[in-house]
């Protein structure tokens, strides 16, 4: 089967998983799927408090955030499920990049202003918020 690039964008609905989910990873990272690491940050737990979120198959816990507003804030981001995720927050110019099932990144960040909206660029539909009261 040959995958065209339009395809690829929507691998994880052609390729057969979750039987075949180390080949469809190793397809989805050979045609660039999901977001480039960006802004501060780093693989594993966060050193000092941080707002904890799950990454699972296909969905944030929690999905809404909530923060402070104020100073930096660091945000843990966790695989638990079976497919890699990211966790992307375009507003905030950051991502985490690809997360593998079972790795932790965290994601450093000045809190904004405004609620801002993240989301896996790996899965539509999977998205949270992050608000700020
Ligand atoms: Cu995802």
């Amino acid at each position: 089967m040959r995958l065209s690039a339009d395809r690829c964008t929507h691998s994880w609905r052609f390729i057969g998983f979750p039987t075949a989910g180390l080949a469809a990873a190793a397809l989805l990272v050979a045609c660039g799927g999901g977001a480039e690491r960006a802004g501060d940050v780093t693989k594993g737990p966060a050193p000092g408090e941080a707002v904890k979120v799950e990454a699972g198959d296909n969905f944030f816990k929690p999905e809404t955030l909530k923060v402070k507003p104020g100073d930096n804030i660091a945000v843990e981001v966790r695989n638990t499920g079976e497919r890699p995720h990211d966790w992307t927050a375009d507003d905030l110019g950051i991502s985490t990049g690809v997360i593998s099932p079972g790795e932790v990144f965290h994601a450093t960040f000045a809190v904004p202003e405004n609620e801002v909206e993240y989301v896996c660029t790996l899965h539509a539909g999977m998205n949270g918020t992050i608000q700020v009261s």
